[in-house]
């Protein structure tokens, strides 16, 4: 990476995707075209946009790899409680979109209704790390089963008691016939800032780009 170009990473594609490119455009940033490209580069500004997955994108900021990015709360702290870099990340702003929570859930008309109930069960979800420390400060012991996807099957399935999972309408939840008890944590998409981005001679177009990103955050409210 030259060191007077800002790098910022998105998310290529998904839920992610389409509120960081939306702030990116009200933020006046405009990209060169380059079709299915990992790095594109901003034609008016000393920036370039590295487009990967969401969960590759705090460690990409915690190596250096890009100075800044774009990632939902719930993969940050999830990653933080792997990795002490990942975890010393700040958050240089909140940006508002992508708003979900993650929460505990169990069959409807079951025996898990509230989370002393899951001591001894078990529990699926993609969010090992954050399920583990919310069970552990809550004093509840349980059985964690790891999912990449497909959590809400679980129950149904036999494979877990109870599930721990992102949930924005509800409509999976009830389409499951599953009840959330409780939260584990309120997410948004933040803008995360790696360590050496404040002395990389990018860092007066990090300071443009934050407060153009706070003007368009205003001016949504
Ligand atoms: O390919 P890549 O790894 O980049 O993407 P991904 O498939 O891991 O993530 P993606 O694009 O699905 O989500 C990216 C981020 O969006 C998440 O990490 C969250 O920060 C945020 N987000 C916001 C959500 C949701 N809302 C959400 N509802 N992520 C996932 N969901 C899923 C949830 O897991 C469940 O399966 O949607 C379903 C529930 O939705 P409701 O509306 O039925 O409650
Ligand atoms: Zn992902």
């Amino acid at each position: 990476m030259s060191a007077d170009r800002l790098t910022l990473a998105v998310q290529k594609k998904g839920r992610l995707f389409e509120g960081s490119e939306e702030l990116l455009k009200r933020a006046g940033v405009k990209l060169a075209y380059a079709r299915d490209a990992l790095l594109r580069r901003s034609e008016n500004m000393p920036l370039d946009i590295m487009f990967i997955r969401d969960d590759d994108i705090p460690n990409f900021v915690a190596s250096g790899a890009c100075d800044y990015g774009i990632v939902g709360e719930n993969v940050l702290y999830e990653l933080a409680e792997r990795s002490q870099r990942v975890a010393g990340l700040e958050v240089a702003l909140k940006l508002g979109f992508a708003r979900c929570k993650l929460k505990l859930a169990a069959p409807k008309d079951g025996p898990i209704a509230r989370v002393e109930d899951l001591a001894g069960k078990t529990i699926a979800t993609s969010y090992p790390g954050l399920t583990r420390k919310f069970l552990q400060e809550r004093g509840v012991d349980a059985e964690i089963i790891e999912m990449g996807g497909s959590v809400e099957v679980a129950p149904r399935m036999n494979i877990a008691d109870a599930i721990c999972d992102l949930v924005s309408t509800g409509a999976t939840l009830e389409a499951n016939g599953l009840v959330a008890f409780e939260t584990v944590l309120e997410s948004e998409a933040v803008l995360i800032r790696g360590p050496k981005a404040a002395v990389n001679g990018a860092a007066e177009t990090a300071e443009l780009l934050i407060d153009r990103f706070q003007g368009v955050i205003a001016s949504r409210q």
